[in-house]
């Protein structure tokens, strides 16, 4: 079936972790989606285009609705498709905030222990390219240095464990999932962690010894599955943006308390890594989430949506 404007496309590649945590939450609403595969470094032309600069992955879209960063578009999923929920057992909303923990502290214990333990080993292919740590430094910033990594890793390898112990607590209370017996955002978030390490340097899940409940655990969320992927291809994505219009309503948000509101020209920009300005202009604002709107010849206009936490919005 081709995709058409209401079609769920995620831009991802398929090592790409926080890619794995939507697929993950795509598996447990049981969803059909588009995966538009995007280069692993820049330039990402056809991204770039949709995002207005923004290029970090996943992207999602959704017609002319782009939806930038893990937070917005699970949110999104959960809004266009509340059943089953991902906010399971206790969790009303503080998984959102679990899921600060895991998207920092667990990814970036994560990121030197791999890249470290790699440059241990020898490992010079692929991941540990030229072009690719020279990318992840224009990224984040800061030198991107493996060498650098390998002293670290060992001592990071105890904090990976500290926080896989606090989930091996949560499950031991006989439960299968994190918050009880169905899956949800906290699995999802916990787990594309493991997953990363698992595909990339399996020899860090060392940490994984007497940790056996959080080993079940893994196992049952790959279970779950991604729902039903089909692929998608850049132009064809571009295609359905041109040809689609946004379903954002716009709206002011009274509460609002730096005077934003619908037409106000703005530049959003992420808070840690990735951090590309992006201008547009105000569509809707709330407390978890703003949208702004662009035009671009290719595609016309379309309207990106970003969440508020971990994310900065000036006027311009
Ligand atoms: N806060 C972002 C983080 C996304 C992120 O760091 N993605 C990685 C890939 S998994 C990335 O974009 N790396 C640079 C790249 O792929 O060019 C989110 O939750 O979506």
């Amino acid at each position: 079936m081709p995709a058409n404007a209401n079609s769920v496309i995620l831009h991802q590649y398929d090592i790409s972790p926080f890619s794995e945590k939507v697929r993950v939450i795509l598996g447990i609403k049981g969803l059909e989606w588009y995966a538009c595969d995007q280069p692993v470094i820049m330039p990402k032309p056809e991204l770039t285009t949709l995002t207005g600069g923004y290029r970090k992955i996943p992207v999602m879209q959704i017609g002319a609705d782009i939806y930038c960063d893990t937070q917005i578009i699970i949110r999104e999923l959960e809004r266009r498709f509340p059943s089953p929920s991902i906010h399971v057992g206790g969790d009303k909303g503080l998984g959102w905030g679990l899921s600060v923990w895991t998207d920092r502290s667990i990814f970036q214990a994560a990121v030197p222990i791999i890249f470290g333990g790699m440059a241990s080993d020898g490992g010079s292919e692929g991941l540990t390219s030229k072009e690719f740590l020279k990318d992840r430094e224009a990224l984040t910033g800061r030198p991107f240095n493996p060498e650098e990594m390998k002293a670290a890793a060992p001592l990071i390898a105890d904090q990976l464990r500290a926080q896989l112990d606090w989930a091996e607590r949560q499950l031991g209370l006989n439960q299968n999932f994190m918050m009880g017996d169905a899956p949800g955002l906290v699995d999802a978030s916990i787990y594309y962690n493991v997953a990363f390490i698992r595909w990339v340097y399996p020899k860090a899940l060392k940490v994984l010894d007497g940790l056996p409940n959080v080993e079940a655990w893994e196992r049952r969320v790959k279970a779950l599955g991604h729902g039903t992927r089909h692929d998608i291809s850049r132009n064809e994505a571009l295609d359905i943006a041109k040809a689609a219009s946004s379903i954002e309503n716009p709206h002011s948000d009274r509460n609002e308390p730096n005077g934003l509101e619908v037409g106000t020209k703005v530049t959003i920009m992420a808070d840690d890594y990735g951090r590309d300005p992006i201008q547009g202009e105000l569509v809707s604002s709330s407390a978890q989430h703003i949208a702004i709107k662009r035009s671009h010849e290719r595609i016309g206009e379309v309207v990106l949506h970003f969440p508020r936490m971990g994310f900065l919005v000036v006027k311009n």
